[in-house]
């Protein structure tokens, strides 16, 4: 028999780790069943937050169509609302790749399993083990690599990661509603060792199960702690080592705060933010357009509101004291004076995914929600967006417009 000769991963005589079994991968499952769960609503969350139904600018993905069901106009409420459902989804998302692995390496043997369907019910199981391994393997790396390497993939990250998450979530639920009940059971138990996963010849162990569990929850919390940080901030931030991109240094004073794209990147010339060549224009009702310098901006009534920007990559600042104009008065410069509608923001940059937005109309309703001048009792900085940019409470960073030329206000 072939299937029994122990040189081949198809026998399971191949497989000879004393850790396999029932038990070991019952605890990891249950870990992911939570840890994925919370992935899976914060990863939505984050996509609502990104106002993706407004107008195609935010959002390109092509036919969100019904997996759209469920988007909403994200609140201003509480202002670090998108800092901590999106530290979360990054910081949780990297914590649990070690448990995931683990799992993955426990069940291994089982990918090799010949014959390779042995009835229809059987096919079907092992197709929807192939899009929960592919799918799990497919967000987790799109994940990290959009977070590590600075948006590899600025348009296509996020249709990516959104469809590749239904597909996987709903091979992930299936899986859960089969082995839930026996991964419990095997747990509560604490044996369950005569399953199909433990090895018929397995060598001496070398570590004890608990032991390896014990390992693979140290690699998780340093991989926590290691990445917290840049969310969390304070003292922490130091801990971040695996904080994305060393980008620019922000340096320190009242604009010594994380940059995502310097304005050298962004291709901002100092020339067109000059006093004299710099204008916003504003545009509203039946096309009514005004143009402002900087100077009748600061003119203006002037409010402060402290806000943090937290990026869709999952690092944030703490609040910086934002201060300048608000969104609501500059649409009633323009024919809005009760309620203010949308607004389509866009910047002085000319190439580049996150040179415009669109904002819904209750975050331009926002006494917070500010086109910001200053920033902590300065001007802004040019990598900070002078000589304007846009700011608006528990928003996604790349909401906050920097480099603001032109802004539309109307029903998007
Ligand atoms: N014009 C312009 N505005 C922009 C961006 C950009 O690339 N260009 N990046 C956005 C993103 S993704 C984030 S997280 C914030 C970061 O703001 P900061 O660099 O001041 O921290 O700016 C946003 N505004
Ligand atoms: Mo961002």
């Amino acid at each position: 028999m072939r299937d029994d000769d122990p040189r081949l991963p198809t026998s399971p005589g191949f497989w000879r780790s004393p850790l396999r079994g029932t038990w070991f991968t019952s605890v990891l499952g249950l870990v992911l069943l939570v840890g994925i769960t919370v992935l899976f609503v914060t990863g939505l969350l984050s996509y609502a937050a990104y106002n993706p139904d407004l107008a195609p600018v935010n959002d390109q993905t092509p036919d969100k169509g019904v997996l759209g069901f469920y988007l909403f106009s994200w609140p201003t409420n509480p202002y670090w609302l998108y800092r901590v459902t999106q530290g979360l989804h990054v910081t949780l998302g990297i914590a649990l790749i070690p448990v995931l692995l683990a799992k993955l390496w426990s069940v291994v043997p089982k990918l090799f399993t010949l014959p390779p369907a042995r009835s229809l019910a059987h096919a079907l199981e092992r197709i929807s083990l192939l899009l929960l391994v592919g799918g799990g393997l497919f967000e987790f790396t799109t994940g990290v690599l959009n977070v590590q390497l600075d948006y590899l993939f600025p348009g296509s990250f996020y249709p990516l990661h959104f469809y590749g998450a239904w597909v996987f979530f709903a091979a992930f639920l299936a899986h859960a509603a089969l082995k839930t009940p026996a991964a419990v059971r095997a747990v509560r138990q604490r044996h369950g060792d005569e399953g199909q996963l433990e090895s018929p010849r397995p060598e001496a162990p070398t570590v004890s199960r608990r032991g390896a569990l014990w390992f693979v929850g140290g690699a998780s919390l340093l991989l926590l702690v290691t990445t917290a940080g840049q969310s969390i901030g304070g003292a922490l931030r130091r801990t971040a080592l695996l904080a994305p991109h060393g980008g620019a240094d922000p340096g320190s004073g009242p604009n010594g705060f994380q940059i995502n794209k310097t304005a050298g990147y962004a291709g901002i010339d100092a020339k067109e933010t000059r006093e004299e060549a710099w204008r916003l224009v504003v545009t509203g009702r039946d096309g009514r357009t005004v143009r402002l310098t900087r100077t009748e901006l600061l003119r203006l009534p002037q409010y402060s509101a402290a806000l943090p920007i937290a990026c869709v990559e999952g690092w944030s600042t703490a609040d910086q004291w934002w201060r300048g104009v608000r969104l609501r008065d500059l649409a009633a410069l323009v024919g809005y004076d009760g309620d203010p509608p949308d607004v389509f923001v866009e910047s002085l940059q000319r190439h580049g995914a996150f040179r415009r937005a669109a904002l819904r109309a209750n975050q331009v309703a926002d006494p917070r929600s500010l086109l910001a001048l200053q920033v902590n009792g300065e001007d802004l900085s040019p990598d900070h967006g002078y000589p304007a940019r846009v700011i608006v409470p528990a928003a996604p960073g790349v909401l906050n417009t920097k480099w603001v030329a032109r802004m539309t206000f109307g029903d998007l």
